[in-house]
């Protein structure tokens, strides 16, 4: 049997009830276990065969419980893929698999061909930066010798990819980093990138040339559309024509965006690395520096003081983007967001657009659930997704609202609990959607129970 077919909730149970703790556990360890590919571990059997970057880090926190060694191992594969300007490339394509065993592969991107690539196949775009958090995060689970010298081992490499962002990716120079693909942001499809996607230019029926591996293992419905492929296609090809060089991406690339959730990332990375810093013996006070720099940035760039929540920024139009998705309430990982800030997010986080509460009713969406074009199947558009519901406990913790932070907690292992390691969870019901044997569900459920 293959691991995505051993995660159903009958897996789980035999009543047909949630599974108890110890199962959802075993559950989790099981899903580790059967994605795991000599050095690291996919996110999906089926889905996503390579290894990717910010789903890496997420399972490093889960590795670092049950296996602390290929937690290490995990990290080190990524960071052996990093370009020689500090980029941390967000597939790192496996070269022993099939052509054709994940659209678009290594032949669309073409990293050869462009400056200071590693020897290996990747993309040339970037994922949240949450790495230095993760091997913060993995060292606490399971301090010793061994954790500290891979620490200090990774510490240039989490460096490197810091220095990359703030000095090639602050097109607008504010001290924030800009995406140059919704890909970069993790949540693909989310309504945030609405507005700069409908203005690059693309048509749907450019799909016909090629054959989209997503939609023969899942369901159309629950997917991107054809039409917002054609777009990442356009975007992709833009950027590799530009050698995936940075330096004039404002006068004419076609996507250009300052998002919050990258950027809550990128300074909570700075405040990983204080921390790290001062674990190796070194000055904490750069990170700390920089740190601060961030969250003004980020409160002065992209906090709307007319809707309480963060929105991302389109530098195309200079306008902030309206639609109201989770990426707003993700700077609560920041500890040192003004409190102004925190209680904003804090009742925007309560309202009925996002319901968390001591007992959540329902799980927490990835878009206002009151919004006229909620969809609660498809992906980044609706569904609940576990690594935004972790980083967004996390920041209620961080901010003193445990009572909050617990519900949430409660409402994340119930939904493993009752349908499996999921990639995603339909946020009325709970059911399980896409794959059913998804990598940072089970290490991010792992992080959850250890509590
Ligand atoms: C494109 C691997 C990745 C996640 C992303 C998620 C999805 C890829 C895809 O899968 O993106 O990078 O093919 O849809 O959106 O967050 O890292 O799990």
């Amino acid at each position: 049997m293959t691991a995505d077919a051993g995660a159903t909730p009958a897996a789980l149970t035999r009543t047909g009830g949630p599974a108890e703790p110890a199962a959802v556990r075993r559950l989790a360890v099981d899903t580790l276990d059967a994605n795991w590919e000599h050095d690291h571990t996919v996110p999906s059997r089926t889905l996503y065969p390579h290894q990717w970057s910010w789903d890496s880090a997420f399972i490093a926190i889960g590795l670092a419980q049950v296996h602390p060694e290929r937690a290490w191992r995990e990290l080190a594969s990524l960071f052996r893929a990093q370009w020689a300007d500090g980029r941390v490339p967000h597939i790192l394509f496996n070269p022993a698999l099939r052509v054709g065993a994940y659209f678009p592969g290594p032949e669309m991107w073409r990293s050869a061909d462009a400056q200071g690539t590693p020897t290996v196949d990747t993309s040339g775009l970037v994922q949240p930066p949450v790495h230095a958090l993760a091997a913060l995060l993995a060292y606490q689970r399971a301090p010793g010798v061994a954790g500290l010298a891979a620490l200090r081992q990774l510490y240039p490499a989490l460096v490197a990819e810091q220095r990359y962002l703030a000095d090639r990716r602050d097109v607008a120079g504010d001290g924030l980093v800009c995406i140059v693909h919704p890909w970069e942001s993790g949540l693909d499809n989310s309504p945030a990138w609405d507005a700069p996607m409908a203005a690059v230019p693309a048509e749907a029926a450019v799909m016909r040339a090629y054959r989209r591996h997503d939609t023969a293992h899942a369901d159309a419905a629950h997917r991107p559309t054809d039409l917002d492929y054609a777009r990442y296609l356009a975007i992709v090809a833009a950027y590799r024509e530009h050698g995936y060089a940075d330096r004039g991406l404002a006068d004419d690339h076609p996507f250009l965006v300052e998002c919050p959730l990258f950027n809550a990332a990128f300074g909570s990375a700075e405040h990983a690395l204080a921390e790290i810093a001062a674990l190796l013996g070194h000055d904490p006070g750069p990170h700390r520096a920089r740190a601060a720099r961030i969250t003004e940035a980020l409160v002065r760039r992209l906090y709307d003081p007319a809707t309480g929540t963060f929105q991302p920024r389109d530098l195309r139009t200079g306008r902030l983007i309206g639609a109201r998705t989770v990426l707003g309430l993700t700077p609560l990982v920041l500890p040192d967001l003004p409190t102004r800030q925190v209680d904003a997010l804090v009742v925007e986080a309560r309202s009925a657009r996002f319901g968390v509460a001591r007992h959540m009713e329902r799980p927490l969406p990835t878009y206002d659930r009151t919004a006229p074009d909620f969809e609660p199947l498809r992906y980044w558009r609706g569904p609940s997704w576990l690594n935004i519901g972790w980083l967004v406990r996390r920041g209620l913790l961080t901010h003193g609202h445990p009572e909050l932070a617990a519900g949430l907690r409660h409402s994340m292992i119930g939904l493993v609990a009752g349908a499996g390691c999921h990639e995603y969870f339909h946020p009325d019901t709970g059911v399980g959607l896409g794959s059913p044997a998804f990598s940072w569900t089970a290490a991010l459920v792992l992080d959850l129970l250890r509590e």
